[in-house]
């Protein structure tokens, strides 16, 4: 490839009077931008092993009361993109909250689109647009752009979840903003009883459901179940993978992220093919290495970590004898929409 000019081969009176201008000369920048084949990536991979996160989180929970911080999280940063950026890769931020009993995080809506998959702890809810969908572990509880939402909590242990957000995304068009309000009026009904059966969904013979989120709650216990019956109705199936999608449209859950449940069979080995999107892996039962460019992860139970785009990734299953089961996070339907989803075999 033809080398280009750099910015020090001009002289300096030129390259003055062209920032005085406010104009930039592509060619000393255009290999940056455009690197040939691969792009360059900021996303390191990372492991957040919940055993180190849990007593920070907890400690936060005692540093810092709830008035002094509306959303007690600690937030995942990947260090490739700078702590204080609070991505975990281009178009995700992801945080570990935390709620006490007796705790009530007060309602907001916001642009970004946020979900939440529990992580510990029984008797918190959340309430999305006046839906109070429990919180159990496993679950995945969507918040799109715009609904209002709040966490309570009347059980007896702290509760935890891990959260993730398209914020940088949505910063990044100068479009991120949020909009205090009042304690919800609870409403009667939940989309997780309504759609509980696949490819069964309500039919509206007096009223069009107007929902463009018809579905806010995906219970864990329906998603391991599927796993479980897809393993065993398909024993060739290497990737025993689900995504949450909307019931009434079959699409993307949420419109920029992508959200999967994935099993991996007692003692499997499962090679993901290098795809153009960033991922986060969460494990949500079992134990399970997770080999990411150079680095090799033993994740067990709540732990976290994250792969950058274009880089293959292999997940192996620690134990012989039981499942794990994982939750993905993924770009993929930011970069289907943005035309550059890719998968390299
Ligand atoms: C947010 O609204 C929540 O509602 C959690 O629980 C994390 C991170 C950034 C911006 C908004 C929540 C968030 C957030």
């Amino acid at each position: 490839m033809q080398a280009l000019g750099r910015l020090e081969d001009l002289p300096q009176d030129y390259r003055d009077e062209l920032a005085s201008r406010n104009l930039v000369p592509l060619w000393p920048n255009l290999r940056a931008v455009l690197p040939p084949h691969v792009p360059s990536r900021a996303t390191r991979p990372i492991h957040w092993p919940y055993a180190t996160l849990r007593p920070l989180l907890m400690r936060a929970g005692e540093l810092t009361p709830m008035e002094k911080a509306e959303r007690r999280v600690l937030v995942l940063a990947n260090p490739g993109h700078g702590l204080e950026n609070m991505k975990v890769s281009p178009a995700m931020y992801l945080g570990m909250q935390l709620l006490l009993p007796g705790e009530w995080a007060p309602a907001h809506r916001h642009t970004p689109n946020a979900v939440r998959m529990i992580v510990e702890g029984r008797g918190a809810t959340t309430t999305v647009n006046g839906e109070r969908c429990p919180m159990e572990r496993g679950d995945l509880i969507l918040t799109p752009t715009g609904q209002w939402h709040e966490h309570e909590h009347d059980g007896q242990d702290p509760v935890v979840w891990l959260d993730v957000l398209d914020l940088p995304l949505i910063y990044y068009a100068e479009a991120s903003y949020a909009v205090e309000g009042e304690r919800q009026a609870v409403k009667a009904g939940r989309g997780d009883q309504a759609y509980a059966r696949g490819g069964i969904v309500p039919t509206p013979l007096f009223e069009r459901g107007a929902d463009a989120y018809p579905m806010l709650r995906y219970p864990w216990a329906q998603a391991r179940a599927a796993l479980l019956d897809l393993a065993s109705s398909q024993p060739d199936l290497k990737a025993v993978q689900v995504t949450y999608v909307n019931p009434e449209t079959g699409r993307d859950a949420q419109s920029n992220l992508g959200f999967h449940a994935l099993m991996l069979r007692p003692g499997q080995t499962l090679r993901l093919p290098a795809r153009s999107p960033a991922q986060v892996f969460h494990v949500v039962e079992g134990s399970v290495q997770a080999r990411i460019v150079d680095q090799a992860f033993t994740l067990v139970e709540a732990d976290t970590c994250c792969a950058p785009g274009y880089e293959a990734v292999t997940l192996v299953n620690a134990s012989g004898a039981e499942p794990a089961f994982v939750f993905v996070a993924d770009e993929s339907p930011l970069h289907r929409k943005l035309g550059v989803y890719e998968v390299r075999r």
